[in-house]
């Protein structure tokens, strides 16, 4: 059985990461969406709303599951016999970074890093953006899945 994570901090999940996972989830016959939990990060949604709001938009992904982790992504991948990390590339800008990070992870535990390609309608998409955008009352419904726009309508609100 081949079982992939595919880590983020996902604050909140954006239709570019619900792509890569779902992509990956028909390459591999599980997936593990893994959410780093950070207590030095500032982040809109807690840790249980963020595992909430995956739940809920991959439900219909039979062979993926959400989990949180802390720590190194590797040790996660280890204890949970993950034997590859799928990572999503927007530009030659994340590759520097995610390369590095590919080679360490590789050093450290060998667990292999493969990067998909975003599909080109989500290449300029991330969360950062997603939540200045509808901070400042922008339209954010072609971005985010139903469930995460009531969610950050809701978040935004109070
Ligand atoms: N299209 C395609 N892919 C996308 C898009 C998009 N529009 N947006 C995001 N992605 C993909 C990227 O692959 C990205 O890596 C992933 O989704 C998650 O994105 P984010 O922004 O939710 O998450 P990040 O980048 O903040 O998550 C970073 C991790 C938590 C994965 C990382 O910090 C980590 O592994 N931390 C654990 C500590 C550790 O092991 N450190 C040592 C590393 S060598």
């Amino acid at each position: 059985m081949t079982r992939a994570a595919c880590p983020g901090s996902f604050d909140p999940v954006t239709l570019g990461h619900v792509d890569i996972i779902s992509r990956t989830a028909r390459l591999f016959d599980e997936v593990v969406v893994a959410v780093g939990v950070n207590d030095s990060k500032r982040v809109m949604f807690n840790t249980e709303e963020r595992v909430g709001l995956l739940e809920g938009v991959l439900a219909d992904l039979p062979n993926v599951r959400v989990m949180t982790f802390s720590g190194l992504l590797v040790d996660f991948c280890t204890a949970h016999d993950v034997s590859a990390i799928v990572k999503g590339l927007r530009a030659v800008s994340d590759f520097d970074y995610e390369l590095q990070m590919a080679q360490m992870n590789s050093t450290l535990a060998h667990v292999d890093t493969l990067f998909m390609p975003t599909s080109p309608a989500y290449s300029y998409l991330a969360s950062s953006l997603v939540k200045e955008v509808a901070r400042h009352g922008g339209d954010v419904s072609e971005h985010v899945p139903p469930l995460v726009l009531a969610a950050l309508k809701e978040k935004l609100a109070s």
